[in-house]
């Protein structure tokens, strides 16, 4: 299976329980490819310096959480060219109106209209297409909000097959469905997102900031912890975090709180996410910029070796070879 994580801010809880845990327990067992998608980030304004200090904080975040090297590849998307080349192929399938239709196209458009954005956000799919086909996934660990693009990695891959020959396999998400969307502190009815800030709660981020984040999460006028995902958004969405952090069922977590207050609630969330994330908050700090360096190096030399294999057959199949 291939996944990826864009460094296009500090990674928050919806990662972790999205993507990340689900990465975490397959490296045991399977074959897996992790990698950095740093072009995909690059698809909105970024500052250059920030961007690559970013790539590397990333790094760091992933290997602190128990990304093992040992166990999976874990690898830079733009040092594997392969990803580009294909990219062009699948591109020239690619009917543009679907494009034009994706979740994620309409809304970074409309949020990044006032600094004007290139067609990179139009064709984001394609190259997360190119990222999963060249390592013959058959299986991409992602949230809600990725469904979308393997949707049409699948009829790429579908598309390409019949047209030129068996290239591809064709790919299947992975969800977690309770935490494939885990919204916005600060407005229950957005996906809590790294590049919206004000409402994620990044993982490693100072100790106050995460108090304070979740102690101001919205909720809504009532006092009683009852998850009820229509009236009261903001409280089912802390008290699945509460879940998935503590392992508790949402009737122990109702019994719990009864009758004690939003306040008091919030303040056992702040304690279950410092708890469950005190070991990676601590290795962090201990890890170098070298070593993340030297983990992508020899994840870069892995993964090339496959991306080559599957574009080999591409580039003879459409001709070019
Ligand atoms: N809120 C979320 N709940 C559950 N899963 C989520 N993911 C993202 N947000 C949530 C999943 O995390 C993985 C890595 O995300 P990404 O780096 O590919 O970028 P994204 O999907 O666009 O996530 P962000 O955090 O919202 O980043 P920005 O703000 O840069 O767009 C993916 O599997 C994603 O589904």
């Amino acid at each position: 299976m291939l996944t990826g994580i864009q460094p296009s801010g500090d990674l928050h809880l919806g990662n972790y329980l999205g993507m990340v845990r689900q990465v975490l327990s397959f490296q045991e067992t399977d074959d897996v490819y992790l990698m950095i998608a740093d072009l995909h980030a690059q698809t909105v304004p970024y500052n250059p310096l920030e961007f690559k200090n970013r790539i590397l904080d990333l790094g760091k975040s992933l290997l602190a959480l128990g990304v093992d090297p040992k166990k999976l590849v874990f690898f830079r998307q733009s040092e594997i060219p392969e990803h580009l080349y294909l990219y062009w192929i699948l591109g020239t399938l690619t009917p543009l109106g679907e494009l034009t239709r994706m979740h994620q196209y309409k809304e970074k458009k409309e949020r990044y209209e006032h600094v004007g954005i290139g067609a990179g956000i139009l064709m984001y799919p394609v190259l997360m297409a190119a990222d999963i086909l060249l390592y013959q996934s058959d299986v991409v660990p992602v949230g809600e909000d990725q469904v979308q693009h393997v949707e049409i990695t699948r009829e790429l891959a579908r598309k390409y097959n019949g047209a030129f020959g068996e290239a591809f396999k064709i790919p299947q998400e992975l969800l977690i469905k309770e935490t494939a969307r885990v919204m916005s502190l600060d407005n229950p009815e957005k996906k809590m997102s790294k590049s919206l800030p004000e409402g994620n709660l990044p993982l490693f981020e100072q100790e106050q900031e995460i108090v304070q984040k979740i102690k101001s999460a919205v909720t809504d006028s009532g006092s009683e912890v009852i998850f009820n995902e229509r009236e009261k958004q903001g409280i089912a969405n802390l008290m699945v975090i509460y879940k998935e952090l503590t392992g508790k069922t949402i009737t122990d977590i109702e019994q719990e709180f009864k009758g004690v207050g939003y306040g008091v609630f919030k303040q056992a969330v702040v304690e279950s996410f410092l708890s469950f994330f005190k070991d990676s908050r601590k290795k962090k700090e201990n890890i170098s910029d070298h070593q993340v360096l030297k983990v992508f190096e020899e994840g870069k030399e892995k993964a090339q070796s496959v991306a080559r294999e599957t574009l080999y057959i591409v580039l003879q199949q459409t001709g070019l070879k």
